[in-house]
């Protein structure tokens, strides 16, 4: 793991991509989404046009480069196996896909393992087995995700801590830079998105102006 940030700052602002998600070319994506201040990196090739077998590892190993070169974390969506050969930070699982204590085993001690949660209960059960971090969403409306189940809204994140969930949280869903601060207000660490930054014109002024809004949400939760 690179121990650059603790967990919960490396969730500030946690940026998602997979090759077919942008319009422009997604490793020029990933350095200028750097300059501006993304804190995490996920890997994920999902959905019908995403590339397969060995050019996907191609993608996988070109957007693991600029990370490591700039120190960001890199994390694979869903894929343990992908991750280990990698030799990854971490990785990111739903709840379909395996056990949470048999991906840690598989993985060890020393990566990163969030999970998917959808209820309170999967809160509880993720942060006893051992999770480092939980994924929350979506929070608002998202079409990056086909599978997506209904909008939570920010106020279940405060349900979250109101209920005793005391594991790093990144909001997940819909998260544009007029939301976003209402996400890390309500109790999370920071906000995860695709298109916010995938689909801006310039994407390090956005992922600049997303991680002000989450960090302004946050002092706006220590002042309360
Ligand atoms: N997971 P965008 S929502 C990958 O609810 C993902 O767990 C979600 O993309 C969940 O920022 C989502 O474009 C898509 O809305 C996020």
């Amino acid at each position: 793991m690179i121990e650059t940030l603790g967990m919960k700052e490396s969730l500030l602002l946690y940026f998602i991509m997979g090759s077919h998600n942008t319009p422009h070319d997604p490793l020029w994506v990933l350095q200028e989404a750097i300059q501006g201040g993304i804190t995490c990196f996920q890997f994920r090739e999902k959905g019908e046009k995403a590339a397969r077998g060995a050019e996907k590892v191609e993608w996988a190993r070109a957007l693991q480069e600029i990370c490591r070169a700039y120190r960001i974390p890199f994390l694979v969506d869903d894929e343990v196996d992908l991750a280990l050969f990698l030799d990854a930070e971490g990785v990111h699982i739903g709840q379909e896909d395996g056990e949470i204590e048999e991906v840690r085993r598989k993985i060890g001690d020393h990566k990163i393992l969030g999970v998917s949660i959808h209820t309170v209960e999967e809160a509880h059960i993720a942060q006893e087995k051992g999770a480092d971090y939980l994924g929350v969403g979506p929070i608002y409306p998202t079409s990056s995700k086909k599978d997506a189940k209904e909008p939570v809204g920010p106020a279940f994140i405060r349900e979250l801590r109101d209920q005793g969930i005391h594991l790093p949280i990144v909001g997940i869903g819909g998260i544009t830079r007029e939301n976003a601060a209402r996400i890390t207000e309500a109790g999370a660490d920071g906000i995860a998105l695709i298109s916010a930054i995938c689909q801006a014109q310039n994407p390090r002024e956005e992922a600049a102006l997303l991680r002000k809004e989450a960090k302004l949400g946050i002092y706006r939760r220590m002042e309360r």
